[in-house]
């Protein structure tokens, strides 16, 4: 028997949902009614604070009352406990108003990245059946309204499309509000889907990532107290606001839980992110190693006052020790390794960790209820010390994908663990150090790409006869994507361009385009007759990227 928080996804057997309720880490609070006692309790206090293009600061109570009447709108509009909506929004106040208010209904926020385009919201709102889809005007260079549409004609669910900013010919989301503020009677219960998270994915299709308001809220418990996160934090959002970490590692759902201030970074580079630093006084904040990166580079020489900064998260693709040494000199904080995903399991190093544990692992679980197997290729777990497949089950891993039972029997064991697709080893300290990786993805500097998702779009190219799409070493990003490309007999010359720029045309985030095309006769052939990709990924001229071996 489940808990059955929705039945387009399995849930936690009742057993383990009693067990994780009587250990305290659900606790039946949802996000609304976190977000009222907030409101309740330090009204006054600044939630929120988003410097561009003029400066907003909205307190607990602003965004509350923000949040019911938005609710109220949307349900006068006709969307009800349950809906789906896709929220395509950029760094900007209005993203913490809409969840919000989606929350408060029980309508499930769907949440696309900023980059995503054409192909991919398209499938959200068509697999995701999304009643309603949230976007700016215009973000970074691209209208979204145009893109809205086209999507909304082929979509028959898709009723809303709600604008911030110039709606065009759809509604004005500052037209939505209504005064009627009372909350539904049928709200959403702890034990019910809160919104769906995007995976990385392995797939031709990313799979969408159900998450419950008990579980989640218990990582956000369980990271605050891990980073210290506390209402005198004042957390920076870089990443984008709708990626897991940013969001709840501790992130910005997290400081609202701690009762703290979220500060909204338009854009990541350290032109914009210091002088927001120094004038809103920033303690904490989360990135992806490249970004690390940049920042470690920039801030000597910035001439801003960073002193205010006292934690640094660094995760999301594996930190080179020799980056991760440098990090806190040059920024005078304190470095965290975090190394989670999507799915659920999140792991830390800690606050009292030594300086070696630090910057040589990516930390241990946030809690004593996470299961963790490392197990080789036949599913035997390895020699405490060995690496081998990662596998873990706990109190906020899901159990299975959002309508996907056939992908869930291969993604999950029989007993309910997340086959991870990390290859890792574990420290006699119990920390884990992320060795390389067994599935089909890669990893650019934090963004996942799916090789198969490319392949599959290079291959509607009239030209191309086959294709694989590989990751190689980089310096910066960790890996960049390599496509090689196999052309028909028939076809006339081709160049890398052209290959490019078929795939920006079909519509898709600008970071899966790949950075190298190559052209070439045969790809290197396994006994079994399959492309090789390790085969491909040794040859490749930047040499291999991170270990892997095969699936278990
Ligand atoms: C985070 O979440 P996702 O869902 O975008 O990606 C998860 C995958 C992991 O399975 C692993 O392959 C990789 O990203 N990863 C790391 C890593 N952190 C994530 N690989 C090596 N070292 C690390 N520190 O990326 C995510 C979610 C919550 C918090 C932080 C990151």
């Amino acid at each position: 028997m489940s808990t059955a928080p929705h039945e387009d996804a399995p849930t936690w057997p009742a057993g383990f949902a009693a067990r994780y309720r009587a250990a305290g880490h659900w606790r039946g609070e949802t996000f609304s009614g976190m977000l009222r006692e907030r409101a309740e309790a330090h009204g006054d206090r600044v939630a929120l604070i988003d410097p561009a293009p003029e400066r907003r600061a909205w307190t607990y109570r602003e965004l509350d009352e923000r949040a019911a009447r938005l609710a109220a709108g949307f349900r006068a509009r006709g969307i009800a406990k349950g809906d789906r909506v896709v929220v395509q929004l950029p760094n900007i106040a209005e993203f913490a108003e809409v969840v919000f208010a989606l929350f408060r209904i029980g309508a499930l926020p769907v949440y696309a990245l900023p980059a995503h385009r054409e192909t991919e919201i398209g499938y959200f709102c068509s697999f995701a059946e999304a009643v309603a889809y949230v976007i700016p005007d215009r973000h970074a260079g691209f209208d979204h309204r145009a893109l809205a549409t086209a999507v909304q004609e082929r979509t028959p669910t898709l009723k809303h499309v709600f604008v911030v900013g110039d709606p065009g010919k759809h509604t004005a989301l500052s037209d939505v509000p209504c005064e009627e503020t009372a909350a539904p009677e049928d709200g959403p219960e702890p034990h019910d889907l809160a919104f769906l998270q995007l995976s990385g994915g392995t797939t031709g299709v990313p799979k969408l990532i159900p998450r419950t308001h008990d579980d989640y809220i218990y990582s956000l418990r369980g990271s605050n107290e891990i980073c210290g996160v506390d209402a005198d934090t004042r957390y920076l959002v870089v990443l984008p606001a709708a990626h897991n970490f940013p969001m709840s590692s501790p992130g910005w759902l997290g400081t609202l839980y701690a009762g703290g201030t979220v500060v909204l970074c338009p854009r990541p580079d350290p032109a914009t992110a210091f002088p927001l630093v120094e004038r809103e006084r920033v303690t904490m904040t989360g990135m992806v190693p490249p970004l690390a990166l940049l920042w470690t580079e920039a801030a000597p020489g910035a001439g801003q006052d960073l002193s205010s900064l006292e934690l640094v998260l660094v995760g999301g693709a594996k930190y080179s020790e020799t980056a991760a040494r440098r990090l806190e000199p040059a920024l005078g904080c304190r470095l965290m390794q975090v190394f989670g995903m999507a799915e659920g399991l999140v792991n830390y190093t800690r606050l009292d960790d030594d300086q070696e544990t630090v910057v040589t692992t990516q930390g241990r679980p946030i809690s004593e209820d996470d299961e963790i197997r490392i197990v080789d290729d036949a599913g035997h777990e390895v020699a405490e010390g060995d690496f081998g497949h990662l596998l873990t089950r706990g109190p906020y891993t899901i159990r299975g994908y959002w309508r996907a039972p056939e992908h869930n029997r291969s993604a999950f064991t029989e007993d309910g663990f997340y086959r991870t697709g990390d290859i890792v080893r574990r420290t006699p300290g119990g920390h884990l150090v992320v060795e390389g990786r067994a599935k089909d993805q890669i990893n650019r500097g934090g963004e996942k790409v799916a090789p198969e998702e490319i392949e599959n779009i290079i291959l509607a190219h009239p030209a191309v006869h086959d294709v694989s799409v590989v990751g190689v070493a980089d310096a910066y990003l960790g890996e960049r994507t390599l496509a090689y490309v196999i052309l028909r007999e028939d076809s006339g010359p081709l160049g890398a361009l052209a290959v490019k720029r078929h795939v920006r045309e079909r519509g898709v985030a600008a970071y899966k385009i790949p950075d190298l095309v190559e052209f070439v006769d045969v790809f290197p052939q396994t006994g079994i007759g399959k492309v090789s990709k390790k085969g491909l990924r040794s040859e490749s001229p930047a040499g291999p990227a991170p270990s892997a071996p095969a699936s278990p």
